[in-house]
């Protein structure tokens, strides 16, 4: 564009916004002369009403502008609880062994009085390259490929001002099929006093939600963005002016770091020819120290406490995944005996084709003993209601039960042998276990015995014939009847 035609633009858009400003002055003093020439009462009521609706919006702006108070750390519960759950699970044969020692390192690091680092991150962010740049004449095993780090190691180390700690290298997070190594990252993450936080740019979701994590659970936390030796300066500023942006609040310093690592770079020789070189590259963190040296200022005792919370709460975290698992299995069991002993009252009493829940008893047994064990209260006016609803269900559904267990035992002709009413019974088998699961699973997720969703998870387990399901019924139904 040529200078004449750009000053040209210039002119044109500075005598619209003049024209602007005037036409907006000229419209702000009309509506003051109106206003002025309002009745005295008139005037009052309007003059208040603009100052509320100016107040309204000065108080809107200072709210939306004003500093975001980091949130408050996930609160664990307490120590003594915890370990009733722990003996609680024991007793129930889980295996709890991780938990225990889980608690025993944690009173372990305390006593060590040692401040424990970890450098947590994605894979191939230069963690481990950090560690040996935190802590000199440390080698730490590293290569090109993802997912170096295959296990928790710890560095003991002191910076040139003299401060020690231990480091935690710990295995890269997002690493293809790395479930099981990811988890012992993050635990390690939430044993330490302070963790750094690795990524070589901009956060991606997943990071950013990594850093959440670590920031619900209090971790005192530095952001370091290493490989910083790919910027410019400019490139640099930008970059950290955007994650300071986008985790307000979470961490508490950003840094541009560069870890190291080897370059590689190829060099003419005074003869004309070429020579690759490798070489280590010089490392710069000594912002990330300083913040570490900042954080960890006050001492493993200081810590403590935050580190303990986070880690209780890690522990409330994986209790409560094996309690619902062994509830689940528990669950599974109750469902199961209570199935058994339908198949046994069915060959006993009932003729086939007659009304598949006479069993009111049995099934009022099996509802008491799942709210019991999903510790939830009911009463007998509610199992009736819920029993009459499943009656419902099944009256409608009589035709679809006795379909698929006709062609169950069609596919599995060992049970014709077994007698007459086995039709029965097998129709027996899978009302209870469509009835008991989808009751556990409502009480499971629900707390509380709702009706109607556990009416309609029936009516689907009933009509499904999926996976191995009919082969364990038929299989339970032969070996009732052949106890019985
Ligand atoms: N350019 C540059 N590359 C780096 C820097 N630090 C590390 N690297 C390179 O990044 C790659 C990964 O480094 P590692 O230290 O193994 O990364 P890691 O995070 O420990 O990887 P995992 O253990 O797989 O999770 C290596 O090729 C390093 O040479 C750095 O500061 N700048
Ligand atoms: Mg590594």
């Amino acid at each position: 564009m040529s200078r004449r035609l750009r000053l040209l633009i210039a002119a044109i858009g500075i005598a619209a916004l003049a024209w602007l400003l005037l036409a907006t002055l000229e419209r702000g003093l009309a509506l003051a002369q109106r206003f002025m020439s309002l009745p005295e009462g008139l005037r009052w009521l309007v003059g208040l009403l603009l100052v509320a609706v100016l107040a309204a919006g000065l108080a809107i702006g200072v709210w939306w502008l004003r500093p975001r108070k980091p949130r408050a750390p996930v609160q664990a519960p307490d120590r003594p609880s915890l370990e009733t759950r722990v003996a609680a699970l024991r007793d129930s044969d889980a295996d709890v062994e991780e938990l225990r020692s889980e608690l025993s390192e944690l009173d372990r690091r305390r006593d060590s009085g040692q401040v424990h680092v970890a450098v947590f991150g994605e894979i191939s962010t230069g963690k481990s390259t950090l560690i040996a740049a935190l802590v000199p004449g440390t080698v730490v095993a590293r290569d090109a490929r993802g997912g170096t780090t295959r296990e928790v190691t710890h560095y003991e180390g002191r910076d040139a001002h003299g401060t020690t700690w231990i480091v935690a290298d710990v295995p890269g997070t997002a690493e293809a099929d790395g479930d099981a190594r990811e988890r012992m990252a993050r635990e390690e993450a939430l044993r330490a006093h302070a963790v750094v936080y690795v990524c070589a740019g901009d956060l991606t979701r997943a990071q950013a939600n990594e850093v959440r994590w670590l920031g619900d659970f209090g971790k005192p936390l530095v952001l370091a963005v290493n490989k910083a030796d790919q910027w410019d300066a400019g490139e640099r500023a930008h970059i950290a002016q955007r994650l300071r942006a986008s985790t307000e609040g979470l961490p508490d310093a950003v840094v541009l770091i560069s870890a190291g690592g080897e370059e590689q770079f190829t060099r003419r020789l005074a003869d004309g020819s070429s020579e690759e070189v490798r070489r280590q590259r010089k490392p710069d963190i000594d912002e990330l120290t300083t913040a570490l040296r900042r954080l960890t200022a006050p001492g493993a005792g200081a810590l403590e406490p935050a580190r303990e919370n986070a880690v209780l709460a890690g522990l409330h975290e994986r209790t409560s995944l094996l309690e619902t698992t062994q509830r689940a299995a528990e669950a599974e069991r109750i469902v199961a005996r209570y199935a058994r002993r339908a198949i046994v009252g069915a060959m006993a009493a009932v003729a086939p084709g007659t009304d598949l829940v006479i069993q009111g008893a049995l099934a009022a047994g099996l509802v008491r003993a799942l709210a019991g064990l999903y510790g939830v209260k009911v009463s007998e006016v509610e199992i009736e209601a819920l029993l009459r609803q499943v009656r419902m269900t099944l009256r409608t559904g009589t035709s679809v039960v006795l379909a698929v267990a006709g062609n169950a035992l069609k596919a599995f002709p060992g049970l014709g042998t077994l007698g007459g009413g086995v039709l029965h019974a097998f129709a027996y088998a899978l009302v209870f276990d469509s009835f008991g699961k989808a009751l556990a699973t409502t009480l499971a997720e629900r707390q509380q015995l709702d009706h109607a969703e556990a009416g309609e998870r029936m009516r689907s387990l009933l009509e499904d014939t999926r996976g191995n399901r009919l082969r364990h019924l038929a299989e339970l139904t032969s070996d009732a009847l052949r106890d019985r």
